[in-house]
């Protein structure tokens, strides 16, 4: 039985999965965002692991747990810095997402929270930042059954339609 796909709006921080997704930046040294609230309700010790990881490509994906969240893990990934499209930002993104699920599955996690990577800061435009996140997960996760839930977790009620209306239409749903 293929995952689960659906949307929420949350603080992705009061998840109880196996894994939330953080959007993070190249140094994994926190920073604005959902990266900073991650932080901010993981605690200190969360700094402390991920400066053990020495950084994070962008496109990458490294795992720490999640110490005073109620997620067992974090998944830290870098989105690419929205340029206008040409510079390589959508397969950067899409790398976001199957590397994340790769770091997942390695680590045995069943139910995993997306936020939506670099349309905050990063500028990336909703729309096309949605489509990459919810086709790359549905060709991953379609015939495999050992991930049984993936949340995209938005923030605000726009963005929430944008992913609803693409789930909405996917196949077999
Ligand atoms: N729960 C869920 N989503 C959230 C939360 C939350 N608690 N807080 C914000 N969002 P952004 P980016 C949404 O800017 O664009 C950081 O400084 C937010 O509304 O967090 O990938 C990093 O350190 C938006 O929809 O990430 C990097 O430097 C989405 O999360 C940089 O920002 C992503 O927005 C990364 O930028």
């Amino acid at each position: 039985m293929a995952a689960d796909l659906r949307a929420i709006r949350a603080d992705i921080t009061a998840l109880d999965v196996d894994g939330i997704v953080n959007a993070a930046n190249n140094s994994l040294l926190g920073g604005g965002g959902v990266d900073g609230a991650i932080h901010r309700a993981a605690g200190p010790e969360l700094l402390e692991a991920c400066r053990k990881l020495a950084g994070c490509e962008t496109g990458d994906a490294k795992i720490t747990p999640g110490f005073r969240l109620p997620a067992r893990y974090v998944i830290h990934t870098v989105g690419p810095v929205w340029h206008g499209g040409e510079r390589g930002e959508p397969e950067r993104l899409a790398s976001c997402y199957r590397r994340s699920l790769a770091v997942a599955l390695e680590h045995g996690l069943r139910s995993l929270a997306f936020p939506s990577i670099s349309t905050g800061v990063y500028g990336y435009p909703i729309e096309r930042a949605a489509s990459i996140a919810v086709d790359t997960v549905y060709a991953i996760t379609r015939d495999r059954n050992d991930l049984t839930s993936i949340v995209f977790c938005c923030f605000s009620a726009g963005d929430l339609a944008v992913y609803q209306a693409i789930l909405d239409d996917l196949p077999d749903r």
